[in-house]
């Protein structure tokens, strides 16, 4: 692997895990981790032996939001000048299904990089929020555009006007989390559902992610377009026939994600 400093990555099976590892700043994400999430995302993604990305924290911290410490020191020229945080669209690039693992804090920049996931699998510990306004600023990475569309104008606004947490149930019950596990087991139930998801046919979930991107993207019309042409691109696959024949025969697929 690259030599990170701020995250450790591991592949395991068709499984490529990236754990962000800043644990006295509550894995705040400062402009190093940024290049490394990314960075070892889109490894991940160009190699053809992983399937499915896990992004993980800490049992107290996915992530505490951006790097105060860092932006204290920011200058708004500069910040324009680099396209402060923009370098975490890379992560929107990334081609295969990401599972965001959350336990404890995910907070600003925290909830946005759990966004940016194609699920989120929460520990009963996790407390999501966008505090952003208490520090006098707004969230920068897609936090009033993706809460708002995860959980409705009615809570996103609440989230964002006073800054309070939500815990994992009333994230859950709005439709930001996908699944709530106790605290000691969240890790377990992410690796065990990124394993299931790797194990597909890989053109499918490439062809399914986009597919579930355009649905925020595009009208209904040409989100149906693009999927029905999807799905008609995906009966060239060898995995396709075998799942098929699988299923007909009463047996497992063997996939070749070809
Ligand atoms: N940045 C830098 N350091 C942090 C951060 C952070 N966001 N969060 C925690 N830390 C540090 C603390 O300073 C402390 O360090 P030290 O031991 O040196 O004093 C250490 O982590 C432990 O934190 P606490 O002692 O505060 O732990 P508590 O359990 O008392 O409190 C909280 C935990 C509630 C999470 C508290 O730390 C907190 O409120 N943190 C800040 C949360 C926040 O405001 N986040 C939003 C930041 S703004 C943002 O994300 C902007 C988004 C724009 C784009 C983002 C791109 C990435």
């Amino acid at each position: 692997a690259a030599p990170y400093d701020t995250i450790l990555v591991e592949r395991r099976g068709r499984v490529g895990l990236v754990t962000l590892n800043r644990p006295k700043a509550l894995n705040a994400l400062n402009r190093r981790v940024m290049h490394e999430v990314t960075h070892a995302a889109a490894a991940f993604d160009a190699d053809p032996e992983v399937g499915c990305l896990v992004i993980t924290g800490s049992e107290r911290a996915f992530a505490a939001g951006a790097d105060i410490k860092e932006m204290a020191e920011a200058d708004a020229i500069a910040m324009y000048m680099e396209d402060g945080f923009g370098g975490w669209m890379a992560l929107t690039r990334v081609r295969k299904p990401i599972v965001a693992a959350v336990s404890g804090f995910a907070l600003g920049g925290g909830c946005e990089l759990a966004m940016m996931c194609d699920m989120i699998i929460a520990s009963d510990t996790a407390k999501f929020g966008q505090p952003e306004i208490k520090l006098g600023i707004i969230p920068g990475i897609g936090g009033s555009q993706r809460l708002i569309r995860a959980v409705g104008k009615a809570k996103a606004t609440d989230l964002c006007l006073t800054g309070r947490m939500m815990d994992a149930q009333e994230a859950e019950r709005s439709g930001l989390v996908a699944r709530v596990v106790p605290a000691g087991d969240f890790m377990a139930e992410a690796m065990k559902t990124a394993e299931a998801i790797a194990a597909m046919s890989l053109p499918a979930l490439m062809a399914l992610k986009e597919c579930l991107g355009r649905a925020d993207e595009a009208s209904l019309a040409e989100g149906l377009l693009f999927e029905r042409r999807a799905i008609q691109a995906l009966f060239a696959t060898a995995d396709r026939r075998e799942g098929m024949a699988a299923f007909v025969e009463k047996r497992a697929p063997n996939f070749t994600h070809r």
